[in-house]
């Protein structure tokens, strides 16, 4: 699973990224592109830390793509623009990172700014949808023995078209799974599940901006700001905690930034515990136990027997496994279970 972050150029990426995956800022201005990783908080596993005092602590992670900014200044930077946008194609999940803090005298605009970017987004599905509508329509002049595919895909690329150019979703124009799977491999952006960040200023971290009329109400809107958040992420956990408290902070912005793109992601946790290594594992939500076994190994997968399950909540009810057990809360469940935000989950395997 992939997040990408978009922005204008100066909008803030790099600092936010620097904050969520807690690195040190890298020289600004570098303009390549970047994967980092950014850890998924829960303070579920912080809890369980305490309780079973493993040797490791895992928490669930996210891949996160930082993109050289944007600039649909002149015709030249757009294409170099459009190109980029390109490179978000192969993400699941789209950050776009909007500039709210005045900078080098340049006042923000950040209204103006999502209008822009979104534009720009649906402007360059519409290219990718010309340029496939222009290929098919010679390839399926050419007898293949893909022929009945292309004609199958053409009819849906001309629909997407009217769809982009009367400015409505385009996963309205989509009218099944089947239709989803043949275009999927081209990567829309405009159907992929998207957060917004409003880079916010220091004097004004928690500003809120009215988005109506602009995206769709669905979308997660977060104020953030980067600056704040990255002293934060530089500091040791005991200046960290007491820095929070002087601002009357409980949580992170950047904390709630990467939750909510887990969320968006579609993605849940289910934990392991032990001795060794108390860890958090992200299936999608509606994931069986027998996939679930599957993420940690192939052959607990191979050998499923049944799942050990219990959950988080009810452990923290009664306070240990024992006492979850005497509640008669402790269950063991098959390979065609759905695994739960929260699950507890010891796999017995044979092979
Ligand atoms: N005042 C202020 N400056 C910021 C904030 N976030 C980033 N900056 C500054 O804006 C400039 C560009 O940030 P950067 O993260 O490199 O932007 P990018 O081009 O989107 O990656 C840097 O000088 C940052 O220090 C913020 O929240 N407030
Ligand atoms: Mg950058």
């Amino acid at each position: 699973m992939k997040t990408a972050f978009l922005g204008i150029t100066s909008s803030g990426k790099s600092t936010l990224l620097a904050a969520v995956s807690g690195r040190k800022m890298a020289q600004a201005g570098v303009s390549q592109i970047e994967e980092l990783v950014a850890k998924v908080p829960d303070e579920r596993l912080d809890w369980l830390y305490n309780l079973y005092k493993p040797k490791k602590n895992v928490p669930a992670t996210i891949d996160c793509l930082d993109l050289p900014g944007l600039s649909f200044a002149d015709d030249h930077t757009r294409a170099a623009a459009r190109r980029l946008l390109g490179n978000a194609r192969t993400a699941d999940l789209v950050v776009l990172v909007i500039r709210a803090f005045d900078n080098a005298g340049i006042k923000a605009e950040p209204l103006k700014e999502l209008s822009d970017l979104m534009t720009e987004i649906l402007l360059a599905d519409l290219e990718l949808v010309e340029t496939r509508i222009t290929n098919l329509e010679k390839q399926v002049t050419k007898p293949s023995k893909d022929q009945a595919k292309q004609k199958q895909e053409l009819e849906i690329q001309l629909k997407l078209r009217k769809t982009i150019e009367a400015e409505k979703p385009l996963k309205t124009a989509i009218a099944n799974d089947l239709e989803l799977e043949i275009i999927k491999p081209l990567g829309f952006l405009t159907l992929k599940p998207m957060v917004v960040v409003f880079n916010t200023p220091e004097s004004e971290p928690s500003q809120t901006f009215d988005t109506k009329g602009i995206i769709d109400s669905s979308i997660p809107v977060i104020s953030v700001c980067a600056e704040i958040e990255y002293e934060i992420s530089q500091l040791d956990a005991e200046s960290r905690a007491e820095f929070m408290k002087d601002l009357g902070l409980t949580e992170s912005a950047a904390n709630k930034l990467v939750r909510s793109c887990y969320s968006a992601l579609g993605l849940i946790n289910f934990f392991t515990v032990g001795e060794d290594e108390n860890r958090a594992w992200s299936i999608l939500a509606g994931t069986t136990a027998l996939d679930a076994a599957g993420k940690i190994h192939s052959d607990i997968k191979r050998g499923f027997i049944r799942a050990e399950t219990f959950s988080y909540d009810d452990l923290k009810k009664y306070g240990d496994e024992k006492a979850v057990k005497a509640a008669g809360k402790f269950r063991l469940e098959g390979k065609n279970y759905i695994v739960q935000d929260g699950d507890i989950m010891n796999f017995r395997f044979n092979v």
